[in-house]
């Protein structure tokens, strides 16, 4: 007899169980919206599914085997209480995904470089001649990369995609760095910790951060490798030597790449480039392969992308720094030790992260500060007494008071330390809202 399974969400991630899921397992769908995008569209596709949208009926889990929750739904969810109650288990897709895949899972999580540290080793693994497929947390959904039958996957994933993980595991897991984000959805960041660490529970190799001791691995894990922007302490550790005034990405003592030929900018892609050749050859790649492919790989969009050079100013869309931890690599990573050259565009939600961090960053590189969005206010609270702050309505202001502002020599950043969501869809139409506003702006 076929399992009843019941989806809760219809977004992405919802969608891509159903498509799997179709033809094989009963299945019921719930959505907390009444009208959940492409709900007509689905219900034609896939008949035989039952539709609860906008409120949740008596008796719907009745008969249920199991629960796949999408992850922007938190499990503690009131929708949720009479399901565990009654015992059901909850999970997620990934947690399906991985008890249906039969090749390798490489597993990426962090707060922060997740995305481009995922499409990087996918490159480098790709670049060694590997037939690989990417995606989860970055899209597309774990479930719908089974059609690639890949001889390995390689997979970002949230916090929140981990917290419901089954007892399969991966391969290898890597946790890049640990700091306030998703303070919401989490009790406190020694929980929201936890749920990273889960990237390990079972794994043969771990990749972490020698210097954030919340990404260490259990010393369950036989093959831990560690990645820094110090001295590496071992053979099979990552990190930067100078030979003869020359610094250099290494394995243990040997050299890989040269830190002037590495196409991306900031130190945290240092870190980023390291962590993904890291597991690219814990899965089998010559990393001396893949410094030709980092020799050119630009980074990805949204994250510390030059939009234009206009008056001896640079434009940088950091749209894609949706919390502090982030907004703080891209000041540490772009400011200039000489002089306060930063303007800074920041705001939007905070998730009710604690924005103290940002304080030093601010005081060392920010010369100006041009705030908009729903947490303007606490921005300005936590950082108004270090530099002049300007309150603006939309990112077309905040782009032209920011060119008034900046001078030759400087950087106008947007790098926001907030989620997009309550002024645009996602954190790309913010950088596209940048670009277009700096595009606009007349020839200086
Ligand atoms: N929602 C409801 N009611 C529901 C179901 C969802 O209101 O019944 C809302 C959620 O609260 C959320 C939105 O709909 O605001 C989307 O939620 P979802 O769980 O349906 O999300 P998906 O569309 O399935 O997308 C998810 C990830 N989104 C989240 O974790 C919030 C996507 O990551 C991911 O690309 C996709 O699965 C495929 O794996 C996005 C993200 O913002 C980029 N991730 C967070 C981050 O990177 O910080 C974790
Ligand atoms: P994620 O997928 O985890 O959000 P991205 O690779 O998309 O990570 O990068 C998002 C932002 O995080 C970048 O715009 C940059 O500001 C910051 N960032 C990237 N890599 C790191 C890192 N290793 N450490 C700290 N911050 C980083």
């Amino acid at each position: 007899m076929s399992l009843h399974t019941l989806i809760f969400g219809l977004g992405a991630t919802g969608q891509s169980c159903l498509r799997y899921l179709h033809g094989q397992d009963r299945i019921t769908v719930v959505d907390t919206r009444s009208e959940p995008p492409g709900l007509d569209d689905l219900r034609t596709v896939y008949p035989e599914a039952r539709y609860y949208c906008g409120a949740l009926p008596d008796g719907v889990y009745a008969g249920v085997d199991r629960i796949l929750v999408s992850p922007g739904i938190a499990l503690d969810h009131p929708w949720l209480a009479e399901a565990w109650a009654a015992g059901i288990t909850l999970s997620g897709d990934v947690a399906l995904f991985l008890s249906v895949c039969n090749a390798p899972v490489i597993g990426i999580t962090g707060t922060n470089g997740k995305s481009t540290v995922t499409t990087l080793t996918a490159e480098l693994l790709r670049a060694a001649g590997f037939n690989v497929a990417v995606g989860g947390n970055l899209g597309p959904p774990a479930l719908d990369l089974l059609a690639a039958d890949a001889e390995i996957y390689v997979l970002e994933l949230s916090s929140f995609q981990l917290e419901r993980l089954a007892d399969k595991t991966l391969a290898l897991g890597a946790v890049l760095n640990v700091s306030s984000d998703h303070m919401d959805r989490y009790p406190d960041l020694a929980s929201y910790a936890a749920c990273k660490q889960r990237i390990y529970q079972g794994a043969r190799v771990a990749v972490f951060n020698r210097a954030d001791p919340l990404t260490e691995p259990p010393d369950s894990v036989s093959i831990r490798i560690s990645v820094g922007l110090d001295q590496p302490p071992g053979d099979e550790d990552w990190g930067i030597l100078d030979d003869d005034g020359e610094s250099w990405l290494c394995r243990g003592e040997e050299q890989i790449l040269s830190l002037e030929q590495l196409a991306m900018t900031g130190r945290h892609n240092e870190f980023n480039a390291m962590a993904a050749l890291a597991l690219a050859a814990a899965a089998g790649a010559d990393p001396r392969r893949g410094a030709e492919l980092l020799r050119t790989f630009p980074g990805l969009p949204h994250r510390c992308e030059l939009v234009r050079k206009r008056g001896g100013v640079r434009y940088i869309n950091d749209s894609k720094a949706t919390n502090v931890g982030a907004a703080v690599a891209a000041l540490q990573g772009l400011g200039d030790p000489a002089h306060r050259s930063i303007v800074l565009i920041a705001g939007g939600d905070a998730k009710q992260a604690d924005l103290t961090p940002l304080r030093e960053p601010v005081r060392r590189w920010v010369r100006e500060l041009v705030l908009l969005g729903r947490d303007a206010p606490l921005l300005e609270q936590t950082l108004g007494d270090l530099c002049p702050v300007h309150k603006v309505a939309d990112m077309d202001e905040a782009v032209a008071l920011a060119a008034s502002l900046a001078a030759s020599g400087d950087l106008v950043l947007l790098s926001p330390a907030c989620a997009s969501l309550d002024m645009y869809t996602n954190f790309e139409a913010r950088g596209q809202a940048f670009a277009d506003a700096v595009n606009a702006l007349e020839v200086a």
